[in-house]
């Protein structure tokens, strides 16, 4: 079996149809992992939960998503629309409002524009909410039945941002707080576990500490770190697992 893993698309629909056409699903041998962060930042966010939806149509099990810290968020908004307070964190969150754009339609973006000119905060997010809903009711449905991890017949554990390791192997699934399986997990760098974990999240320029670094990072034990930052630069890295030679491939990657 080929496993191919992507994470951290955040909106960045053209990088991320790149990337799927490096990627052979006819295989019924094929399977995709998505590790989360479908939205936020990049242009297009409801294409590409648009896009992910289509291939687990078109290929089923063998396409898994999971969900990371911005579909959390997402779904915080979404069902946060009586809580005033949430009228500011939602236009903080959503950096120049690129998630709520992809959502509506032009002239109901200008409508939200024109509230938020006059400081009609919360009207502006009671109205997107709104419109969200109506429109693309389908999707949020979607992202609220997204899983926080996928575990591999092949000693794997894929993740959006990481597992509570020190419960061991047997106890970190009710161990792991749902913070930690999308947003803030101690970070094991460089210590053994005994699965594998392949986590996004953290960009591999950050968590390998080199600058420029890109692609995906292995950190010579049990961390396999992919989140190459689309943002800038403009690919969404792959990973590559084979089950029978038990090697990752994939940019940054030697042969392991
Ligand atoms: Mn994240």
């Amino acid at each position: 079996m080929r496993i191919y893993c992507m994470t951290d698309i955040h909106g960045c629909l053209e990088p991320f149809l790149k990337a799927l056409e490096t990627v052979d699903m006819e295989s019924e041998d094929s399977m995709l992992v998505l590790l989360g962060d479908y939205c936020d930042r990049g242009p297009d966010s409801l294409g590409v939960f648009r896009t992910v939806m289509g291939l687990q149509e078109r290929y089923g099990a063998r396409v898994i998503a999971l969900r990371g810290n911005h579909e959390e968020q997402l779904l915080e908004y979404m069902s946060n629309v009586d809580n005033p307070d949430f009228a500011q964190a939602w236009k903080l969150a959503d950096s120049n409002l690129a998630t709520a754009r992809s959502f509506l339609e032009p002239d109901e973006f200008e409508h939200v524009r024109h509230l938020l000119v006059l400081k009609r905060f919360e009207e502006a997010y009671r109205y997107t909410v709104g419109r969200i809903r109506k429109s693309h009711g389908d999707v949020i449905r979607w992202v609220r039945r997204l899983p926080y991890y996928w575990e591999s017949p092949f000693g794997q554990v894929f993740v959006h941002a990481g597992i509570y390791e020190e419960a061991g192997v047997d106890w970190w699934k009710p161990g792991t707080p749902g913070e930690f399986f999308t947003s803030m997990p101690p970070m094991y760098v460089g210590q053994h576990f005994d699965l594998d974990v392949i986590a996004g999240h953290v960009n591999t320029e950050a968590v390998s500490g080199i600058a420029g670094y890109r692609g995906i990072w292995h950190d010579g034990t049990s961390h396999y770190y992919i989140d190459g930052n689309v943002m800038k630069n403009g690919e969404v890295a792959v990973l590559t697992y084979d089950s029978e030679t038990g090697r990752y491939s994939g940019p940054g990657l030697g042969r392991h």
